[in-house]
């Protein structure tokens, strides 16, 4: 296969129309786009999405969850939807053009709205990912971050979203095919990666291009990927360093502004699409290609060759070859990696799991040279210190009354006395007088509440700091936002303060429950209002006859078992 290199279609209207546009479209009703959403938005105004023309309708979106496909029959495996609130599609009209702006209120985009509905998720999630499962990143966003609506319609660019780093890295589907027209590379197979790469990627991206007889780009995605994954700033330093290991006349890179969603099979076929849009001929699809990891009973959503098997069906219309690999391995006798399924019994085999590498990351561990080049490490290590020098959040949950703020306190100055982190302790009434006075106790105010607090303790998390939190908390969809938050950074430690509310009730060390029983405060929770007790915390602890020392202490000794805390 070789490759046709006439510009693909874009979105953007000429320079002097967008200043024209921008003007106007100051004055049409605006929707201020999440980060997933610009993602989007980039690749549908610069190319990478082509055939789309803008955010699905409804009609094509019930064909694409449903067949994989547009209503006009061209293969799309992925929803590329615009999700808003209730409340945003209730005040516009199909027919209507509204703006779409960055986060700053730079307007990028107007989008002239052809469709307004209310999309079945749970039947997204089972068609599109497999499963109504939110163990799985898309789900997980689709049912708890993405707005109840979808509006679609098609978009007029007016200009990229900005980017202030690696720019000279990021590339638009026309300016890889212009470089490779320059360059003359008529075969070019791509690599698409989230994660760092070591020895047996660059063994496996040597190998796919020989056997495709094509040049490499090795292009990763910069957009967003699993939650938890290395930033990409560290990557793109990782990888700016292996570049040095390729060959220059035949390897380059190129970052790619995706939104992944951990699609597995389709999220393969949607990668092949992007690809194909890039000029790219081949495309690389290993093991559990865009694996979203486990399902909620501990198995794989995917087999780890389902991606594969979709994208050889599909890849004449993908218009993208694929290049096959199974698993590489390191054979310590022949030094040096080799696909694990024609290995001979017999010769010793060394493999370091991606779990593996950040447990020895994460402990301080060696990492040895046979599996990564010590530029990565040294760069990894610097962005993963080993975890009892990382931030972490510790999360006390439980009913007003529980011994919450006493233990946290105590958990405090335990932790002071040890020294080596900040500590900071958002405590549910101190939080309530500096950051939420505004905030009663409804379940949108209590929410609105511990997502901040969430959102300071991530904040703290992230630089290394230690944060105590002590709010009620009773929510546990919140509860898990807020751990979703932290563990972007560090780990997060939820503790179940487990004081029954009959014993609350018998202390009342602040007069509440008397005033609750008798009505006189509403909503209180455990009296009339909900508490869902934790299911898997870390740690619970009760309170009666142990004192708040030994409570504090139990704390203490689940911090140094997760390695968080020196032993
Ligand atoms: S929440 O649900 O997490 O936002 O609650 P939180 O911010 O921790 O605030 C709880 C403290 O506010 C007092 N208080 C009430 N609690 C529960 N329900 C109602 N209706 C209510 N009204 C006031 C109470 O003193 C809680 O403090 P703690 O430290 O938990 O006893």
């Amino acid at each position: 296969m070789m490759s046709n290199l006439a510009p693909v279609p874009e979105l953007y209207v000429s320079y002097e129309s967008a200043q024209k546009l921008k003007l106007e479209a100051a004055e049409l009703t605006s929707w201020d786009l999440t980060p997933r959403q610009i993602c989007d938005l980039e690749l549908l105004m610069n190319g990478g999405f082509n055939p789309l023309k803008g955010f699905l309708s409804e009609e094509d979106y019930t064909s694409v969850v449903e067949n994989m496909r547009l209503a006009n029959g061209a293969l799309w495996p992925m929803p590329v939807t615009l999700d808003v609130s209730e409340d945003f599609a209730s005040k516009i009209e199909v027919g209507q053009d509204i703006a779409l702006r960055d986060q700053e209120g730079v307007i990028l985009a107007i989008m002239s709205v052809t469709d307004n509905w209310e999309p079945n998720k749970s039947l997204e999630a089972e068609k599109v990912y497999g499963a109504d499962d939110i163990a799985h990143p898309a789900v997980n966003y689709l049912h708890n971050q993405a707005g109840k609506i979808y509006i679609g319609g098609p978009i007029t660019g007016i200009q990229q979203p900005v980017h202030y780093d690696f720019r000279g890295r990021r590339d638009t589907p026309n300016e890889l095919r212009t470089f490779f027209r320059k360059v003359g590379w008529r075969r070019v197979v791509a690599f698409q990666t989230r994660n760092p790469l070591h020895r047996a990627h660059q063994e496996l991206t040597f190998r796919a291009a020989k056997e495709a007889q094509a040049n490499l780009l090795i292009h990763p995605v910069v957009g967003m990927t699993k939650p938890g994954d290395v930033d990409h700033f560290t990557r793109v330093r990782c990888y700016e360093a292996v570049l040095d290991k390729y060959p220059s006349s035949t390897t380059s890179m190129s970052l790619l502004n995706l939104a992944m969603r951990m699609g597995g099979p389709r999220e393969a076929v949607w990668h092949g699409l992007i690809r194909a849009n890039h000029g790219c001929t081949h495309f690389i699809v290993g093991r559990d290609h865009a694996g979203p990891g486990k399902n909620s009973g501990g198995e794989d959503f995917y087999g780890p060759y389902d991606a594969q098997e979709l994208f050889r069906k599909c890849q004449d219309e993908i218009g993208v070859e694929m290049v096959d690999f199974k698993h590489m391995v390191y054979v310590q006798e022949r030094a040096q990696y080799e696909p694990a399924d024609e290995i001979e019994e017999g010769v010793t085999v060394l493999n370091i799991s991606g779990t593996e590498l950040r447990r020895r990351l994460s402990e301080g561990l060696e990492i040895p040279e046979w599996f990564s080049f010590p530029e990565v490490v040294t760069e990894l290590r610097k962005t993963r210190p080993p975890r009892a020098q990382q931030g972490f959040t510790v999360f006390f949950t439980g009913f007003s009354g529980s011994g919450k703020s006493t233990i946290a306190n105590a958990l405090m100055v335990k932790l002071m006395e040890m020294g080596g982190r900040p500590v900071t302790l958002l405590d549910g009434d101190i939080v309530r007088k500096n950051l939420s006075s505004e905030l009663g106790f409804s379940k949108e105010h209590r929410d609105l509440n511990i997502r901040r607090i969430g959102y300071v303790a991530s904040e703290i998390t992230k630089n290394g700091g230690i944060a105590i939190c002590a709010p009620i908390a009773p929510y546990a969809t919140t509860r898990r936002a807020v751990r979703e938050d932290v563990e972007a950074f560090g780990a997060f430690v939820e503790v179940h303060v487990a004081t029954s509310i009959e014993e609350c009730e018998k202390r009342d060390r602040k007069g509440l429950y008397k005033l609750a029983r008798e009505g006189k405060i509403k909503e209180f929770t455990g009296i009339s209002d909900p508490y869902d007790v934790p299911e898997n915390p870390e740690l619970a602890v009760d309170t009666i006859n142990i004192d708040v020392d030994n409570c504090a202490h139990q704390v203490i000794l689940k911090l140094e078992s997760m390695g968080l805390i020196a032993g």
